[in-house]
């Protein structure tokens, strides 16, 4: 049997990829196929090629994980993209989405987008806070959509990986899918106008690039509450850093409790006072608790 890839998914159609042909064939599931389960985007699936167009679809492997809205399965990065200036960078919306995509086992890539805008101060200020994100532990990435800075190493990085991306509005996503995929996808008025035209649009397409690498065109989450998916006291397992210490109590929520060796590293300048700040906010604790440990 061959392996493939859903890369379209939309109705009843279903885009399967082969790589052995370098080809999209329109995938038949079998019966049995969808009486165990629905197909996605991402899915891998095993099958034969019947002929120039089809590909009966046999199996579908195991989801290491399945994202919602738009639906798409086997996701490995969430390329997390934000503006330093125009939007403005939003430190607790990042921190947000560090948090839930890693609940979620996607691991998350920060891009800091439009690079070309800022002045040698913007620049060294960006420096810190890129500073802030590595020192936690993450993948960060600067890049132009505009003059093409940074586009081909993160296209290295995202090699044989599935991808999505978020953030807000205007921090240039639908931009960055284009370079790295060197495909024109349909402006914001475009796809408005057809949503409108077609009642639904619930499709989702992924387009291959660089080297074994796939993108979704449709936009993860812009605005989120990490207290959506999870439990206050599951927050602190998300924010990388905070995992190096061992704090007194295994269950501390590194608020009041005595000897929390989290705090201390935020006191010692270890944990940047931004994170621990909007850790503080995500959990909905008083940020009362800062004084005395950031000023
Ligand atoms: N100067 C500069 N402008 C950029 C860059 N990338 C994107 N832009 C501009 O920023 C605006 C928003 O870009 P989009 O790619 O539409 O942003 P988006 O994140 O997809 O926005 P939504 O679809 O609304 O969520 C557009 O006018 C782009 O031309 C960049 O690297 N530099
Ligand atoms: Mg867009
Ligand atoms: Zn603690």
């Amino acid at each position: 049997m061959e392996k493939g890839i859903v890369v379209d998914r939309e109705a009843k159609y279903i885009g399967v990829y082969l790589p052995s042909q370098d080809k999209v064939y329109t995938g038949i599931p079998r019966k049995k196929v969808l009486k165990k389960t629905k197909i996605y985007a991402g899915d891998f699936v095993l099958g034969e090629v019947l002929d120039n167009e089809n590909f009966a679809i046999e199996n579908v492997e195991e989801r290491k994980n399945l994202l919602k809205r738009p639906s798409v399965a086997n996701v490995d990065n969430a390329i997390i993209v934000q503006a330093f200036k125009m939007p403005p960078f939003d430190s607790l919306l990042l921190d947000n989405l560090l948090v839930v995509y890693e609940y979620l086992g996607v691991e998350p890539v920060i891009v800091f987008n439009k690079v070309d805008l800022l002045d040698e101060n913007e620049k060294k200020d960006l420096e810190k806070v890129i500073k802030i994100y590595k020192d936690a532990g993450y993948e960060v990435h600067k890049v132009s959509a505009l003059n093409d800075e940074g586009i081909e190493n993160l296209k290295k990085y995202l090699k044989d990986s599935i991808s999505i991306v978020a953030g807000q509005s205007g921090v240039g996503k639908s931009s960055i899918v284009s370079k790295l995929t060197g495909k024109q996808l349909e402006t914001k008025e475009v796809s408005r106008k057809t949503e409108r035209g077609r009642h639904t649009t619930t499709g989702v397409r992924l387009y291959k690039f660089g080297d074994n690498s796939f993108i979704a065109d449709t936009p993860g989450f812009s605005k989120i509450d990490a207290l959506m998916f999870m439990d206050k006291r599951e927050v602190p397992k998300y924010f990388r850093e905070f995992l190096r210490y061992s704090c007194k109590f295994p269950d501390c929520m590194h608020t009041v409790e005595p000897d929390c060796e989290v705090k201390e590293a935020v006191k010692n300048k270890e944990i940047s006072c931004s994170r621990y700040k909007n850790y503080l906010k995500i959990i909905e604790a008083d940020l009362g608790l800062l004084s005395g440990i950031c000023d």
